[in-house]
């Protein structure tokens, strides 16, 4: 059987370790050749198209941080309007700052309008680019250099923005939230939303690693983590209902995700840190409830005693 072409090249610059990047060439190993791509400057964008160099195979096209979704939608309508949609996506890509920030109300224009298009964001918490600011996606307590930890605060005091469920709230087809530390997840997610009609949403959890402060070779466990404590619950919406979640067997404590990165290493030696993680671990009961992701065991039936 022949290899599968790289349709996202090596030699781009992105760090060791890095999500966001096995994101980038996940994706185009589902998708093909027959897609069209458009992406928010960010951290993805400037890794792989410095000029005069590009490692993406398949047709790309740069647009401003607010604006890759209807970038996407004027691509999509020109090729309707040209008689030459036939099978090519349109897929627009943006980190959680260009997305849940900076492009939110262009983005839910663009799913309000039901252009036929995917949106995925790449969730890594924070705005890496520019140096690792706080984002509306930016978990409680994370320390960002907007945020830092220290003295008087304990890092990030709002919580995670639930960009899902505004997405959801619009009624489009398909909403889902992944992670890239379950690549087949991702895969299976990106392949239904590029089979059905309309405008698509997915959120895919994604590492960085000097943003986060971890070892590079623990970035796929630290995700899974992220899923395994239910402090990034993995779910589809079709048509604004939730129609799948990823269970759960033996929830883990948030303390073992936390305590693998920088940005949440102060919890561990500052007074009432102890408190602040039993605040986080809160938020995760609270999607573990709201979402049912734990796996109840089933009591074993009594043995009969014997006469
Ligand atoms: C209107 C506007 N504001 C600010 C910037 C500067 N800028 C470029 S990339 C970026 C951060 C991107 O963050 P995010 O979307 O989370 O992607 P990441 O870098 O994390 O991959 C910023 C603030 C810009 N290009 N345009
Ligand atoms: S800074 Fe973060 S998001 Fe950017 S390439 Fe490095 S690991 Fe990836």
């Amino acid at each position: 059987m022949a290899a599968l072409e790289d349709l996202f090249a090596s030699g781009h610059r992105a760090c060791a370790g890095c999500g966001c990047s096995l994101f980038l060439k996940t994706l185009l190993n589902v998708t093909g050749p027959n897609v069209i791509i458009t992406e928010a400057t960010g951290c993805m964008e400037v890794i792989s198209t410095p000029y005069p160099e590009s490692a993406w195979k398949v047709p790309w096209i740069h647009s401003l941080f607010e604006n890759a979704a209807p970038v996407a939608a004027g691509i999509e309508a020109a090729l309707k309007a040209t008689g030459r949609k036939n099978d090519t996506k349109v897929i627009a890509i943006g980190g959680d700052g260009a997305t849940i920030d900076i492009g939110f109300g262009n983005l839910s224009g663009v799913m309000e309008r039901g252009h036929d298009i995917l949106y995925i964001c790449y969730d890594n918490e924070a705005y890496m680019n520019t140096g690792i600011q706080r984002s509306g996606s930016t978990p409680y307590d994370a320390s960002t250099t907007t945020t830092p930890a220290g003295k008087v605060s304990f890092g990030n005091q709002s919580q995670k923005k639930n960009a899902p469920a505004i997405m959801a709230a619009h009624g489009i087809p398909y909403v889902a939230t992944t992670s890239m530390g379950y690549p087949a997840d991702f895969a299976k997610k990106v392949r239904k939303a590029l089979s059905i009609e309309g405008p698509k949403y997915i959120q895919v959890h994604a590492t960085c690693t000097p943003g986060w402060g971890i070892d590079s070779a623990l970035s796929i466990e630290i995700l899974r983590l992220a899923v395994e404590t239910a402090m990034y619950p993995l779910y589809e919406y079709e048509n604004g209902e939730v129609t799948s979640v990823k269970k759960i067997k033996g929830r883990k404590p948030v303390r073992e995700y936390l305590e693998k990165q920088k940005r949440f290493s102060h919890l561990f030696k500052m007074p009432n840190g102890d408190k602040e993680i039993e605040k986080i671990q809160q938020i995760a009961d609270l999607n573990a409830k709201h979402f049912g992701l734990d796996v109840v065991e089933k009591a074993k039936p009594k043995e009969a005693k014997a006469e």
